[in-house]
């Protein structure tokens, strides 16, 4: 017992050292998915001259880094995914100089900007698969992962967007299949080649020298591969819903030299932040992407929270009975712990492969829209890791539910709904899944105004606006002091009103409780209650110490209401509160 208390009281003095402190940990960082911020030039495509004419906007939500998707050349089979270009600005989203002039216009205004690294694969328009698919003995031929025919068909690897599902296409020019383990247009790099390496180091810099702040890595975890490809089934991926992938696609023998190899060459030379997308990184292997004694990377995101509540395998159809709050605060809780000592937390509820946060965790309906998308935010905005906010949920931005097929622009939903067609799958079941767990949902045009198209654009926007922009816009809730975007900036300026809130301890309470999520965050003398009611009941906590006398620091119910009793909270539907302990 001494030892434990000695320890978290040991983490708690170390946190705030210089040493520990780091500007990424303080950072709130905003993803701005550039095709469907603002479009300056109305074909009907954000760009990043659209993104400059915002800057101010940006600068108003008091955010610090941003997080941009891809924005270099591509064809854009994945929006931006497939990258056939590496050194340059995708045409329809401008040129270098805007660029250079975004880049520019941000660190006028203190923010940084952080960029998308998709290096487990090209774009099979890249000069460098070109020249690799040309012939078996060209220069370029181990570039990319080759499996010639003579050897028969190659083990199956599944191809994320692919209708028939592999990851293999046959390339009759060299008789040989090459690996994609996203669409055929993605062809797989092979970092077992150290030119392929160097290749990729390069363009690093030629980006850090640039002035960027660092990356955002796309699936990291998947660069390295069992190259031996050894036999593996569906049904193995299958049973192994959500380490699957990572056990057999990805985590190769090699990942953590590379990455060591990334720091040492790359990152370590500038000071910058690196974030993974730690698709199939679990608690056991965490702390070796992150962990600043490895010399890796900085942060990662897992899907461990993300994919709670989907029926698996069954093309992200939603359990009717929802999720269960329980479990969801058990991850959570976990993902805290496992950072308590080593490497640092990320924190997000959406993002671009992610429908938006209000519909899938809250509660889209009128009545609770704007209190849910409120009470998430606070959730994201008080938890020990640095938050990733999807932009357009600051205006409690819903899913736009497509009901027809034709309406979807991803890949991912089109070819999916392909598979279901051809397996005789049930199309209608398929589409109301996708209502909820699409792509698209987070990428419609962000809201502006009220006028046409959001103010988005006065052309045809390249997917459609969600209808409801006509009261969900910027300019209705900069003027209306309740909005969501009003309360996401007073919740902002909450976080880094204190650093408890960033490096404080992270506590549970009421762990059984199945309605409402409540925490404090301790740091020194400082302490903070957060109180959260995830259902649209009212629902009692029991908080285990004297709540009465201490001071509401934010509230989302406009008139400050919360039902103290004791040691007993009473919380209206989906209201979210943060105190401060006296
Ligand atoms: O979006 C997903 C499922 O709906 C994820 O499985 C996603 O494919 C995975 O997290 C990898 O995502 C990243 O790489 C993809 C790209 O389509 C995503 O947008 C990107 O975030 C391929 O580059
Ligand atoms: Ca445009």
């Amino acid at each position: 017992m001494c030892c434990v208390l000695a320890n978290s009281s040991y983490a708690q003095t170390q946190a705030v050292t210089n040493n520990n402190r780091k500007w990424w940990k303080e950072a709130v960082v905003y993803q701005i998915y550039p095709r469907s911020f603002k479009d300056s030039n109305n074909d009907g495509i954000g760009d990043l001259k659209g993104i400059i004419s915002k800057l101010d906007y940006i600068k108003s939500l008091g955010v610090d880094v941003i997080w941009l998707n891809p924005m270099y050349g591509s064809p854009n089979a994945d929006n931006g995914y497939d990258i056939s270009d590496y050194r340059s600005v995708m045409k329809e989203f401008g040129t270098m100089d805007d660029f250079d002039a975004l880049l520019k216009g941000l660190h006028e205004r203190g923010i940084k900007l952080v960029l998308d690294l998709v290096v487990n694969h090209t774009s099979d328009e890249h000069e460098w698969f070109k020249q690799s698919r040309s012939s078996r003995t060209n220069p370029y031929r181990d570039y990319y992962h080759w499996w010639p025919a003579e050897k028969g068909k190659p083990p199956f690897r599944p191809g994320a967007f692919e209708v028939d599902g592999s990851g293999w296409r046959y390339d009759s020019l060299t008789n040989a299949y090459y690996l994609h383990y996203f669409s055929y247009k993605q062809p797989d790099l092979n970092w077992e080649n150290p030119k392929v390496r160097q290749e990729v180091y390069s363009l690093m810099r030629f980006w850090l020298d640039k002035g960027v702040d660092g990356f955002r890595m796309d699936v990291i975890p998947f660069i390295a591969k069992d190259i031996n490809f050894p036999v593996i089934t569906k049904k193995d991926l299958d049973e192994n819903y959500n380490g699957g992938w990572d056990q057999y696609m990805a985590s190769g023998p090699h990942l953590h030299d590379y990455l060591k190899e990334v720091n040492a060459q790359v990152l370590s030379k500038y000071n910058v932040m690196s974030v993974a997308e730690g698709a199939g990184v679990t608690a056991a292997t965490a702390h070796k992407f992150v962990d600043a004694d490895r010399h890796e990377l900085n942060m990662l995101y897992h899907f461990e929270g993300v994919n709670l509540g989907y029926i698996p395998n069954r093309f992200k159809k939603m359990d009717p009975h929802g999720y269960s709050l329980i479990k969801f605060k058990q991850i959570y809780s976990k993902w805290d712990s496992i950072f308590e000592y080593k490497g640092w937390g990320t924190i997000y509820l959406g993002n671009h492969d992610q429908p938006r946060m209000v519909t899938r965790w809250g509660n889209d309906v009128p009545e609770y829209r704007e209190l849910s998308s409120k009470m998430l935010t606070t959730f994201l905005m008080t938890m020990r890791a640095t938050p990733y906010y999807y932009f357009g949920d600051e205006l409690g931005m819903s899913n736009i539910k497509f009901d027809k097929i034709e309406d979807y622009r991803d890949i991912e939903s089109i070819n999916m709904y392909k598979q279901v067609k051809n397996n005789g799958g049930d199309l209608n079941e398929f589409i109301e899944a996708q209502k909820i767990s699409a792509r698209d949902n987070s990428r419609t045009p962000f809201q502006w105004n009220s006028s046409e198209n959001a103010g988005f654009t006065t052309g045809t926007p390249w997917i459609k606006v969600n209808p409801n922009y006509i009261s969900i816009n910027v300019e209705a809730e900069e003027k209306d002091s309740n909005s969501v975007l009003n309360y996401f900036k007073r919740i902002v300026k909450l976080r880094k009103s204190d650093l408890a809130f960033v490096y404080g301890r992270y506590d549970l309470i009421d762990k059984a409780n199945p309605d409402v999520y409540a925490y404090t965050r301790t740091l020194n003398h400082d302490k903070y209650l957060v109180l959260l009611n995830f259902h649209q009941h009212i629902s009692i906590t029991n908080i285990g110490f004297n709540v009465k006398g201490s001071k509401q620091m934010i509230n989302n119910y406009s008139d400050g209401s919360l039902i103290i009793n004791g040691k007993q909270v009473t919380l209206k539907p989906y209201q979210a509160a943060v105190l401060k302990i006296q």
